[in-house]
């Protein structure tokens, strides 16, 4: 037995392996049935890739790549979160050109979506993360490889309420990303 034994990491993982890891959240079958058809009509109107429905998600912060050994102590912390359920609005079909993305976003941030994700950032500061100084914008991505320029289609109200919120792992590969949820937690 050697003398460092107890820094070693888990049975089974590697030293030094990252996963790319998010908080968001995921919609129950109703939610996801909207989406999927805003989907199509975002699509119609900008192309490029659409998002499949069974990925269909709105982060709420992305951490980035994070060593496995601290997705315990993520685990841990994101399940000593309280806050309360909320119902967000989401109204307008956008594509932004800096990314080619098109997506479903709301102009409001309800006050409990805003505590939630700050409560997410501190953290993702307190695992040794940078704090996140843009602007949260809550939204939906709904292609990618879009063609911006067109005028946006109609207003949309989708209405969705959130209940718990996931921390997922993204493997990305040719055929689009793979998310596997790592851990759920209730929104109360
Ligand atoms: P997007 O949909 O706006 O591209 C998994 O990749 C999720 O994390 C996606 O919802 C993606 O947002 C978001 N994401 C990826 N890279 C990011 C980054 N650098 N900053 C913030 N969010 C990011």
């Amino acid at each position: 037995v050697r003398a460092d034994d107890d820094a070693a990491p888990p049975q089974g993982v590697a030293p030094g392996e990252t996963a790319r890891l998010f908080f968001a959240l995921w919609p129950d079958p109703v939610t996801r049935a909207a989406l999927e058809a805003t989907t199509r009509r975002a699509h119609a109107a900008y192309g490029g890739k659409p998002t499949r429905g069974d990925t269909l998600h709105l982060t709420l912060r992305f951490l980035g790549d994070v060593a496995l050994a601290c997705i315990p102590t993520l685990c841990a912390s994101a399940a000593g979160i309280r806050a309360p359920a909320f119902t967000l609005v989401l109204d307008h079909i956008d594509c932004w050109h800096h990314n080619r993305i098109a997506c479903l976003g709301g102009r409001e941030t309800p006050g409990a979506l805003g505590a939630l994700v700050a409560a997410l950032d501190d953290l993702a500061v307190e695992a040794g993360l940078p704090r996140e100084t843009r602007p949260y914008r809550p939204h939906v991505t709904l292609a990618r490889g879009a063609t911006c320029g067109q005028e946006n289609p109609a207003p949309e109200k989708l209405l969705w309420t959130a209940r718990d919120f996931v921390l997922v792992r993204s493997s990305l590969r040719t055929a689009g990303a793979r998310y596997q949820q790592l851990g759920r937690w209730p929104l109360l």
